[in-house]
């Protein structure tokens, strides 16, 4: 799939859109809270899945049953990237998904 720069525009388009994510020094950036260290760690194998399969990869921080994720293409410049928008959005559905 065809990698494309969010422009600022798209960008705040696409942050009404995923709630709890916002641009942290210059990264697409959401904090994930989960009820247990299990849970976190079993989300984040369904999200290190994924982000395998789009060779797409986050920078992220477990502590406990909190995830920090910091999303970024650094083949694009360190530019947040349509792909950094799709991971976060398959990130989200997935944390969704966990806690029904
Ligand atoms: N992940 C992220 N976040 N940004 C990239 O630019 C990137 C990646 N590039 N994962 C990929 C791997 C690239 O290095 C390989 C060769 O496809």
């Amino acid at each position: 799939m065809t990698r494309y720069k969010m422009e600022e525009d798209a960008l705040t388009a696409v942050l009404k859109q995923l709630p709890g994510w916002s641009i942290r020094e210059g990264k697409l950036h959401k904090t994930f809270k989960f009820s247990s260290f299990a849970q976190a760690m079993g989300w984040m194998m369904s999200a290190a899945i994924h982000a395998e399969k789009m060779d797409h990869h986050p920078e992220w921080c477990n502590i406990y049953n909190r995830v920090r994720v910091d999303l970024v293409t650094h083949d694009m410049g360190n530019a947040i990237s349509s792909w950094d928008v799709e991971l976060a959005t398959k990130m989200e559905a997935l944390a969704v998904a966990m806690v029904k």
